[in-house]
């Protein structure tokens, strides 16, 4: 319970912020408007601290970046033109599964209740509600102040049961009204499990298991979202069966794990991993989302009748499926079922091995995306946050080495570009212990540019590597015309612009090697780096994947 419980007067804004403060809300982040001053004042004077964002795009998406780090993440922003430019990060944290709280405040529930034609509204004051209504756990207006308390605690641990978003929309006189006091509330309470499911899905599981001589364990996003890490590197040490990720659920497990063989997405993935998840006559897949691009889009070839596949509240083996099977349960018990050693001895290439090679940069030579990202391997360390863009970014920073802790954020299903820039913000707020790297492409960084200056107020210290290939590569690899060309920016003038900041341009091997080492000299300075390549470099999977996408769409 919050420590405030002792106060006398209790509002609903004040409600509110209790309860945000109590499951862990550290950060909000938002834009003001008129509706919401007089709660935005409630969150100043609270423990949080209020994020002033450029705008209510990119507040959604630094919540989400936050959430995924945090376990929970908040955005507060002003009615309809706040909330629509706030939809479409709340649409990705959605589809993601992330549990962001979306604040929007409104006008006075009189004025609601009177349709009065007030500015931001549409004239209908519930197409708001409504729309988020439809990419949210929970949408609600908390239109009556004794009603208020029982719909936010409602809000909250639906938000964090699921791992989805809500929307509470928070009239301007309502949030100021008195309410009850916060009582006792349970967040944690265990999702729904059919008991005889259960043991029946870990029995065939383990007898399918044991029955294998090639099983692979494939680990997933819902590992990340659900906070399984622990179990499934458990796992790892009981049992000899190679591991790969999908590229969501990368950086589950510590990628020097020796029995951690890589990313898999299908064809798109390195032979040897492939190989193995494909030959396997029993895959176990633990929180995996079978997504296009996830899993190598329309190329993965597992056959389902080896599959068991865990989810967050079911799990599929072979053709039938055992429903209320929480996938945190399920790990748990097979943890215990399955005989340790069970799947060696076998011969287990680990990712790791990669590392063993000591790099030698060519230093006249240009830079390469090969390159770079091979360089990679040996920059991160233990203690950064890899934020990789949508593009070519998240496809080629699929296959760099994350060490020990290293997390890896991001958006390989909904795939919105831009999230990362502001996604370094709330990861930055998330762990300040935490060096943020993004990888963002030009034509992504383009769409969220300005949060570089929230970047540089919160004194964060990301490095960004904007890799510039002058225009949207993705879409060139897919199908080229002029839309994929787009300006090119002074990229390496704007930190001086927003504020101030580290930069470098790299044209070379060489010029890599001295950014990086300026970068590392300078651990609290936000680094920018432009990476300047040429526009048709791009990655095999990156080819692959535009091969196979317009021969879906019928493009020539
Ligand atoms: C918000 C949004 N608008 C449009 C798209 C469609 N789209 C996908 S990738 C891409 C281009 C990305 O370009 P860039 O960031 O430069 O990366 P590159 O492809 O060059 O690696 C576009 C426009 C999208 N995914 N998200
Ligand atoms: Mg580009």
């Amino acid at each position: 319970m919050p420590a405030e419980t002792t106060r006398t007067s209790w509002t609903v804004g004040r409600y509110l912020v209790a309860r945000l403060e109590e499951v862990g809300v550290r950060h909000v982040f938002g834009v003001p408007g008129d509706y919401v001053l007089g709660f935005m004042d409630e969150i100043v004077e609270s423990r949080m601290e209020l994020v002033g964002t450029c705008n209510e795009l990119n507040a959604g998406y630094a919540a989400d970046a936050y959430a995924r780090l945090n376990g929970i993440g908040a955005v507060c922003v002003t009615y309809a033109v706040g909330g629509f430019s706030l939809l479409n990060a709340i649409a990705g944290a959605y589809a993601e599964r992330v549990p962001v709280i979306a604040i929007c405040g409104g006008p006075n529930q009189s004025d609601r209740e009177r349709r009065r034609l007030l500015h931001h509204t549409l004239g209908d004051y519930d197409v708001q509600v409504e729309v988020f209504g439809h990419v949210t756990e929970m949408s609600s207006v908390l239109d009556d102040a004794d009603d208020a308390p029982d719909r936010i605690d409602e809000a909250i641990s639906r938000a964090l049961r699921a791992r989805r978003p809500v929307f509470l929309e928070l009239p301007a006189d309502i949030a100021v009204r008195p309410c009850r006091a916060p009582q006792a509330f349970d967040w944690a309470v265990p999702p729904e499990t059919d008991e005889d499911a259960l043991a029946e899905a870990v029995e065939e599981a383990v007898r399918m298991l044991c029955a294998a001589e090639r099983p692979v364990i494939l680990g997933g996003v819902e590992v990340h979202r659900f906070g399984l890490r622990a179990q499934l590197e458990a796992l790892m040490d009981r049992v000899e069966i190679p591991v790969a990720t999908a590229l969501m659920g990368k950086s589950v497990v510590a990628e020097t794990h020796p029995r951690y063989i890589g990313l898999y997405s299908g064809a798109l993935s390195e032979g040897y991993v492939r190989e193995t998840v494909e030959s396997a006559d029993c895959v176990l897949s633990l929180g995996a989302w079978m997504s296009d691009i996830n899993l190598g889009i329309y190329t993965a070839r597992i056959d389902p009748g080896v599959m068991v596949h865990a989810t967050a509240e079911r799990v599929q083996i072979k053709h039938h499926s055992f429903d209320r099977v929480p996938l945190g349960r399920f790990l748990e018990a097979l943890l215990v079922a399955l005989p340790k050693g069970q799947g060696g001895p076998r011969e287990i290439r680990p990712a790791s091995r990669i590392l063993d090679h000591a790099w030698t940069p060519a230093p006249d030579t240009p830079i390469t995306i090969a390159r770079f990202y091979g360089r990679m391997n040996s920059f991160l360390r233990d203690d950064h946050v890899v934020l990789a863009d949508a593009g070519d970014s998240f496809m080629c920073a699929g296959d760099v080495v994350m060490h020990e802790q290293v997390g890896f954020l991001c958006q390989a299903f909904y795939c919105s570009i831009g999230f990362t820039l502001p996604g370094a913000l709330g990861a930055g707020l998330a762990d300040r212990d935490r060096r943020p790297v993004v990888f963002i492409g030009d034509g992504a960084f383009q769409m969220t540019a300005q949060e570089l200056s929230t970047l540089i107020r919160q004194r964060l210290s990301p490095v960004i590597f904007l890799m510039n290939n002058r225009g949207y590569t993705v879409e060139r690899v897919i199908h080229d015309g002029p839309y994929n060309d787009i300006q090119d920016w002074d990229y390496a003038a704007l930190p001086a612009v927003f504020g101030g900041a580290e930069t470098a341009v790299v044209e070379t091997e060489a010029d890599l090697e001295a950014a990086l080492a300026r970068a590392i000299a300078a651990p609290d300075a936000l680094f920018f780096v432009e990476v300047r390549l040429d526009p048709m470099d791009s990655s095999e999977s990156l080819k692959r994947l535009g091969q196979e996408i317009a021969r879906q769409r019928d493009y020539d």
